[in-house]
């Protein structure tokens, strides 16, 4: 039906004429939409009973990814690139009058993730396929993904999210595999055949039905599967109405939200519950497929790897222990042996306060074998520790998988893995080093570092379709299989036309995005000032707020003398901040509220312009990266444990201004300084201050009189603000102590920010500075982080 313009037009119209039963000119959007979908799913179908089939039968090991966010975004055009029918159908729908791009915009972007690490998981699954590894995907189909963000008076709104409203046309519900999960209840001990056996009883059931959705590998026959849960009410005992009223709720919310709120033991009860559903759900189908094929669950770590994305999915490991010895009848010793082989361990994060535990009083009621379990895991690893640390109480008491009252997921995961990584070298060194030094010494083996990559196939083919045959006319197409490839345009970068097409294409991603922001915000940009941009959830550590300082005290300097030396800027951010995340929401309304002021005083000339992009998600980023000049990468040192979304603004082209953190400091090693904007502090120097102490952020408000008046401006009403709007974010920098050094690193960031201002005017040396950046970001391929993954973790090989 694809093969070629003619017969997709004619297959199309059949199909749109029988499903909708009305004439073609009364057809609207959404039915395109849902036609063209409905015809890829079928049209890939037969790959991927095929891709099933070669995983039964050529006795491969398969990796199963076990994530709690799989921030997907829109599937249309991709599936379409991934299969090489994107041409046809483009030009068949616009010989039918049909805008794609119109087609397009009728996705929901599948937000079932936060930020990077679910948009790590979904890169990861389209290199998956793409390289012909056997490597699926296990979620949850959240009914409403992250919330859609409303800027209402400069205030962040939360709406919910409603992806699934239209219903969903690449998912496959399979009831038949559908699987029971248990809750709360009581354990019964017996004994049978002199071993003791276990039995759950009183439990709450819960039913997981999985919805396939099949992940299109790039120009190759591979199809995998993201299987994701969803939580529905079983077949249900229950006394009264109002019983089965209240179990269908509690049931369907477990994949009811992403992150319920969980700062009330409600929430965190919810929370456990999707964690341990996800796992559940997804091991008892791995195991069944396994068994299905083989007969020896003793050899099933050979098979069979399970890879859990952050602590979210680590109760994977005592629900495999579970299986294995209460249904497969193993002793502890074989199931440990089993599950310390299959389980892997990614971490994202240093941030204390983002690795989970949980109080026992709320785990043990809601899984009782399973805290059982991590009773005896926790037992057994405190008595080796003992054995070789005697005596050292402190350090035992600090490692221990349950201490004071708490169950540490982290501990969980270091202890029963085989492989625990890292997302960035400087990542994994500060695990290794720091935050699990004791952990790295007593499993050294464990340790390994892998630098988180992103799918150049959507953010630059997709997003970026002119810099790709720009590309490609250069250098050939090469690079598309072969991303490292990319690296021959170091031999262009003083080409002169080379030069002037790329200005040409970023200059019309510019306007593109400058129609995009006229559209939402109301606001006219300059399509050839600086595109400086910063997009990424809102976290203190990020320091969105570093930014918005500067750019306050630029439009002082501009408003004593508007004269001054300085390109036209347009400053862009985009971010969600967690709902009850009180600070992050205040700098939001901040950076909204200078925007207010600043965009609408004429006499600054137009050199300023502030603007903040509304629900920021994928398929707005997909505009963004291609149109930005400048990416801002101003993380703390230390506290960014890679960030991606450096490496999509590289590939298209932005020169990074950040800091020596994260994957940075690796871009920074690839491109040299000459091709980078580094500033600040680096890691070592923040742990020391941190360790040691020593900063007053006060000496720099007292001190510097551009910090002083910018820092005052935030009580002063100068922004036309009520009073104390935002006392918590100057209390954050001066009676808190500034956690996060915005103001000792604000010097080094405005010396920068005027490096950058002077850089800009030198066009030419701009330009081969970018070719240098986008000839580098090859290394930044999730291909090869996933080729690392799959060589050094998972030891699997591609099907064919
Ligand atoms: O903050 C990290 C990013 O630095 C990283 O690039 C990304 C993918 O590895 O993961 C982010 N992250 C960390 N998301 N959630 C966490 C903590 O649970």
């Amino acid at each position: 039906m694809f093969s070629n313009k003619e017969s997709f037009k004619r297959y199309f119209l059949q199909r749109l004429e029988m499903t909708y039963g009305k004439t073609f000119e009364d057809t609207t959007s959404s039915d395109h939409f849902q036609t063209l979908g409905h015809m890829i799913r079928e049209y890939v179908s037969s790959n991927w009973i095929q891709t099933n089939e070669q995983s039964r039968n050529n006795n491969g090991k398969q990796v199963y990814y076990l994530s709690i966010e799989f921030l997907l975004g829109r599937l249309l055009h991709n599936n379409l690139i991934n299969l090489g029918i994107d041409q046809v159908v483009i030009e068949g729908l616009k010989d039918l009058g049909i805008d794609f791009f119109e087609v397009e915009d009728m996705e929901h972007d599948a937000g079932l993730g936060n930020g990077g690490l679910g948009r790590l998981a979904a890169c990861f699954l389209d290199s998956l396929a793409t390289l012909d590894l056997p490597g699926h995907g296990c979620g949850i189909r959240y009914k409403h993904g992250l919330f859609e963000q409303r800027i209402v008076d400069g205030y962040q709104l939360e709406l919910p999210e409603q992806w699934l409203k239209q219903g969903q046309v690449w998912e496959v519900r399979k009831e038949d595999l559908a699987v029971d999960i248990y809750f709360w209840g009581n354990i019964d001990m017996y004994e049978k055949n002199g071993k003791l056996q276990f039995r759950h009883l009183n439990a709450e059931t819960v039913t997981a039905v999985p919805h396939d959705v099949p992940v299109i590998g790039y120009h190759t026959t591979t199809v995998n599967t993201l299987r994701l849960w969803n939580a529905e009410p079983s077949s249900l005992i229950a006394k009264d109405v109002k019983d089965i009223m209240r179990y269908k709720r509690e049931t369907e919310s477990i994949s009811g939200f992403l992150y319920p709120d969980d700062s009330n033991d409600e929430g965190k009860i919810l929370r456990l519950k999707q964690q341990y559903f996800l796992v559940s759900a997804s091991l008892q189908s791995i195991i069944r497929n396994y068994k299905q094929q083989y007969k020896n669950i003793s050899e099933m770590h050979h098979y069979i790897s399970i890879h859990v994305n952050d602590t979210h999915p680590v109760l994977a490991i005592p629900e495999l222990m579970r299986i294995l010895m209460d249904e497969e009848g193993l002793g502890w010793d074989e199931a440990w042996e089993i599950t310390t082989n299959t389980i892997s361990y990614t971490n994202h994060t240093t941030l204390s306060e983002a690795l989970e535990q949980w109080p026992i009083y709320i785990f043990q009621p809601l899984l009782p074998r399973i805290y059982m379990i991590i009773d005896e895991i926790n037992e057994r690893f405190c008595m080796k520790l003992w054995k070789k640390y005697p005596g050292d109480f402190l350090k035992i008491e600090k490692m221990a998988i349950i201490a004071h009252g708490m169950i540490k997921m982290a501990h969980l995961a270091l202890v029963g893995s085989y492989s625990v990584n890292g997302v960035a070298e400087i990542h994994t060194e500060i695990l290794k080093k720091r935050e699990m030094a004791d952990f790295y010494a007593f499993y050294p083996e464990k340790f390994n570092n892998k630098t988180n990559g992103i799918t150049h196939r959507r953010w630059l083919i997709k997003a970026n379709p002119k810099l790709t045959n720009l590309i490609s006319n250069i250098i050939g197409d090469k690079w598309v299989n072969q991303p490292e490839s990319l690296r021959e345009l170091l031999n262009y970068q003083e080409d002169a036309s080379l030069q002037e097409n790329l200005a040409a294409i970023k200059q019309s991603n510019k306007e593109r995005l400058a129609k995009i922001i006229k559209e939402k915000n109301g606001i006219l940009v300059d399509p050839s000032s600086i595109f400086d941009v910063q997009v990424k959830r809102l976290h203190a550590y990020k320091r969105q707020l570093l930014n918005i300082l500067h750019i306050m005290s630029l439009y002082n300097k501009l408003r004593e003398d508007p004269s001054i030396d300085m390109e036209p800027r347009t400053f862009i951010f985009g971010a969600k901040a967690s709902p009850g995340y009180y600070y992050a929401k205040k700098i939001i309304k901040l950076i909204n509220t200078v925007a207010h002021k600043v965009n609408n005083d004429k006499r600054i000339q137009n050199k300023l312009k502030v603007v903040f992009i509304e629900n920021y998600r994928v398929s707005l980023a997909e505009h963004i990266f291609p149109a930005a000049d400048v990416s801002e990468q101003i993380s703390t040192a230390s506290k960014e444990a890679s960030g991606t979304g450096n490496m999509k603004f590289m590939m298209n082209g932005a020169l990074t201004l950040g800091t020596m953190d994260g994957a940075n400091i690796e871009m920074h090693e690839l491109v040299g300084d000459d091709n980078i904007f580094i500033f600040g502090m680096n890691a070592d120097q923040v742990l020391e201050l941190y360790q040691n102490g020593g900063y007053s952020s006060r000496e720099y408000f007292y001190h510097d009189d551009r910090i002083h008046e910018v820092v005052n401006q935030l009580k002063n009403g100068f922004y036309d603000h009520p009073v104390g709007e935002f006392d918590p974010i100057f209390d954050s920098l001066l009676i808190e102590n500034d956690q996060f050094f915005v103001l000792k690193d604000f010097n080094s960031y405005a010396s920068i920010h005027e490096k950058v201002n002077q850089a800009f005017k030198n066009k030419q040396d701009w330009l081969r500075k970018s070719i240098v950046n986008i000839a580098m970001s090859g290394h930044f391929s999730s291909d090869r982080t996933i080729k690392e993954y799959a060589e050094d973790i998972w030891r699997i090989k591609p099907y064919i």
